[in-house]
């Protein structure tokens, strides 16, 4: 048996966690000491007694398993009192978070790059949530990060590969491993939130269809087990459920672009009543019904307005949370509902404390992210049975549902410029400039609006008062349109400028038109006002959705 090692290091100074963790290319994390470095990190962060125990899993990307047997080791050799790991180290996002809540545990590990893509030469990432299974907020990223600046050696103990199989148990070092079914508790914690019987007759009977695309990430036994084996989904709608580490080679962001094949059943005659797809990870969701792309924005509105229909929510929405770039929808059906809408920068850990102060039972993001208050993460495979058991409840199809809905709420034409490939400063100059030239651009006109507001966007937590600065730019509107500028922080290489536009609509006979098309012009208003070919050579968006 051997001893634990204390290792030399030396520290890396680009360990400095974004959006959602570290994520960089997988080569990066392969570099001697670099994940060891960050493990080590986020155990000197967190003070001795919430070292007791420790939920770890990931998305089953290349680099996954071998992550996975290195973080055990030093774990281990840090004393941690027990590590709960999925089977064979897979677990989804949201998975972890319940795990995590389910055992009391302190926190968990979750390795994934979410939506990009995985291989060799692709991305990897690896992120803390705390005890309530949110991810950590940026007080904790901060220490851990600052504990990376400083590192100078770390411990590990050898340990023989491990055979991750459910039921397994080991104990090395002070330390108890147990390995869990990846699948069980979260099925099990689904159960208790929807009415399966309900669901599962609807399936049986033919009132209502769905396809599910895993896109060959980490959903797969997730969907085979609730979609097939509890709802008796008949086998042949659910798409790319083996999990691989390259997500066949494709690019697991469930959106119109890369799930096309989703997308184009979806469009084509005698399509299910719901198509849904997830991520990488497992926490983001795209929702289509026959021949109709329902924007995530959309879908959390409407997931608000019909939330009687889910049975976790029948008791009522406390309140409800978006980040600040999603749109507004859901901020008009809080009004009528008469619960407050939160607005929180980008990120899931800004909703945790809303969540957790019991302030919010609903949040969503323009990312395709939706959740409720059952986990701390966006999660997939939850909003997918939240749109069945609406479509059950109502009888209606999802086409007829947004018409309703758009009807009595208006509309947010909603779309998002990604200018992609950017060099960092020239992206971060375009911000700069828009504030530098706020006195300037009041007033200025696109169409019959005109720009009242330009600010960059602060939030101050309203539970622990933590202020968070420089959080997107905003070009608000005096008829409530917006233009939204920001950084994302989520990308592995070179920087990605976010436009995100928004019109509300309330004429009838122009609800239904195409949200891409609606928002050209304001779309190349903010190209102009920002500057943005001058000063980073982008003559267009790369990317539109
Ligand atoms: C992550 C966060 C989300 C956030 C998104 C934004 O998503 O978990 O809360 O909305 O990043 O990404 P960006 O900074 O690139 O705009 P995920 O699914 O990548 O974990």
């Amino acid at each position: 048996m051997d001893t634990i090692r204390t290792v030399s290091t030396q520290p890396f100074k680009d360990q400095k966690p974004g959006t959602s963790g570290l994520r960089k290319k997988v080569r990066v994390f392969q570099q001697p000491h670099y994940l060891e470095n960050f493990v080590q990190a986020i155990v000197n962060a967190l003070p001795e007694q919430q070292r007791r125990r420790l939920v770890l899993g990931g998305d089953g990307r290349f680099y996954n398993r071998e992550a996975i047997q290195t973080i055990l080791e030093i774990l281990v050799a840090n004393g941690v009192g027990e590590v709960l790991v999925g089977e064979e180290g897979i677990l989804s996002t949201p998975a972890v978070s319940n795990l995590i809540r389910q055992y009391q545990a302190d926190g968990g590990i979750v390795l994934s790059a979410s939506h990009n893509p995985g291989g060799p030469d692709e991305d990897f990432g690896i992120k803390f949530n705390n005890a309530s299974g949110s991810p950590a907020p940026e007080s904790l990223t901060e220490r851990m990060y600052q504990e990376t600046l400083s590192i100078n050696q770390y411990k590990r103990l050898p340990l023989p590969p491990l055979e991750l199989k459910a039921g397994r148990e080991y104990r090395h070092g002070n330390t108890l491993i147990r390995v869990l079914d990846s699948v069980d508790d979260y099925a099990a914690l689904m159960t208790r939130l929807f009415d399966f019987d309900r669901l599962q007759r609807a399936i049986r009977q033919g009132k209502v269809s769905l396809t599910f695309d895993a896109m060959h990430a980490v959903t797969g036994p997730y969907a085979r087990r609730i979609f097939h084996d509890m709802l008796e989904l008949p086998a042949h709608l659910l798409r790319n459920v083996q999990p691989l580490p390259d997500f066949g080679a494709g690019h697991p962001d469930p959106n119109r672009v890369h799930a096309h094949e989703l997308w184009d059943a979806m469009m084509a005659d005698g399509a299910p009543d719901l198509g849904a797809a997830s991520d990488g990870d497992g926490d983001r969701n795209m929702i289509m019904g026959r021949n109709i792309f329902v924007s995530p924005s959309d879908s959390l509105a409407l997931i608000a307005e019909h939330h009687r229909c889910i049975p976790q929510f029948r008791s009522g929405l406390a309140g409800v949370a978006r980040s600040m770039p999603t749109s507004t929808a859901i901020d008009r059906v809080a009004k009528h509902l008469k619960v407050p809408c939160y607005e929180t920068p980008t990120g899931w850990k800004f909703f945790g404390n809303l969540l957790d102060a019991g302030k919010v039972r609903l949040c969503g993001e323009e990312s395709f992210g939706t959740s409720g208050d059952h986990v701390r993460e966006k999660d997939g495979v939850w909003a997918v049975l939240c749109w069945l058991s609406i479509l059950v409840d109502t009888g209606l199809p999802v086409d007829e549902l947004l018409l309703r809905h758009w009807h009595a709420f208006g509309r947010s034409h909603y779309c998002r410029h990604d200018y992609e490939g950017l060099d960092a400063a020239a992206a971060d100059a375009v911000l700069q400039g828009l504030l530098a030239q706020a006195g300037s651009l009041r007033g200025t006109s696109c169409d019959s609006a005109s720009i009242a507001t330009v600010d960059s966007f602060t939030y101050e937590d309203p539970v622990d008062g933590s202020v968070s600065r420089n959080q997107g730019v905003r070009l608000l509107f005096d008829n409530g349109s917006r233009i939204i500028y920001r950084l994302s922080g989520t990308g592995t290489g070179s920087a990605t400028l976010r436009v995100y536009l928004e019109q509300l609509e309330q004429r009838r006979d122009k609800l239904a038109l195409d949200s891409i098309e609606h928002n050209r012009r304001l779309g190349q208003f903010a190209h102009q006002v920002s500057r943005i070919q001058a000063l980073t050579g982008a003559a267009e968006p790369s990317v539109i959705t």
